[in-house]
């Protein structure tokens, strides 16, 4: 089977959690360099219907949903499933879903930014999704342990939330969170992360010819 086909852009931090799992695992695949998560086509997002990426295009699959990427990578090329992709423990699962939800608010509150709204704490919305990352953050905290063995893809995923909200400064006094960047810092010179962290990422797709639209 031909090798796997990404569709990210350098900064998303969706995108991230696969390019971390797909090094971890040593799979060789193309990083496809979409130009604008604005576009109006699903062409620049390898043809995912609703506008967004990552997509991952192999042999005559087409998956969207970064967790479902990650699943299906893991029942193709690692069925012992190092990382504990398809973990069903509660905690796992709950941790998974603050995260991937303070990174969805993220996004929103960016993209509703850079789409032209001036004013989004005036919105009651917009001010919620706010509150609502400060609320999540508040929780994770609660819910890491710094010290904890191993490396999974719960790890993943809270590496490329935090980074990514350090790097967009989008959570307030992120240093109060010391339980989770303690245990960030614990991977952040590891290969797969160190190389996809925003400023490498950026500085990677600048000399490849990347430019954002
Ligand atoms: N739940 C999706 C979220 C993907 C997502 O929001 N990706 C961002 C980039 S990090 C995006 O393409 N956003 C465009 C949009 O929301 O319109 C996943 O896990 O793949």
């Amino acid at each position: 089977m031909n090798k796997p086909k990404l569709v990210g852009t350098p900064l998303s931090h969706f995108t991230r959690k696969i390019r971390i799992l797909l090094a971890e695992l040593g799979i060789d695949f193309e990083f496809v360099r979409a130009t604008s998560v604005l576009a109006t086509s699903a062409t620049g997002y390898g043809e995912n219907p609703l506008l967004r990426v990552p997509t991952l295009v192999h042999g005559g699959d087409t998956v969207i949903e970064s967790d479902h990427i990650a699943r299906y990578l893991v029942g193709k090329y690692d069925p012992s499933d190092r990382f504990g992709v398809r973990s069903e423990r509660v905690e796992d699962l709950n941790r998974l879903a603050v995260v991937n939800g303070i990174m969805d608010n993220e996004v929103t509150l960016i993209l509703a930014k850079r789409g032209g709204l001036t004013d989004l704490a005036g919105s009651a919305y917009f001010a919620k999704l706010a509150i609502a990352i400060e609320a999540g953050l508040a929780w994770l905290d609660d819910h890491t342990d710094p010290e904890a063995p191993g490396f999974s893809y719960g790890d993943i995923a809270l590496v490329c939330m935090w980074q990514h909200a350090a790097h967009y400064k989008i959570a307030e006094q992120l240093d109060r969170r010391r339980r989770i960047s303690g245990r960030v810092a614990r991977f952040a010179a590891r290969p797969s992360v160190a190389s996809t962290a925003p400023e490498a990422s950026l500085a990677e797709a600048a000399a490849a010819g990347w430019k954002p639209t």
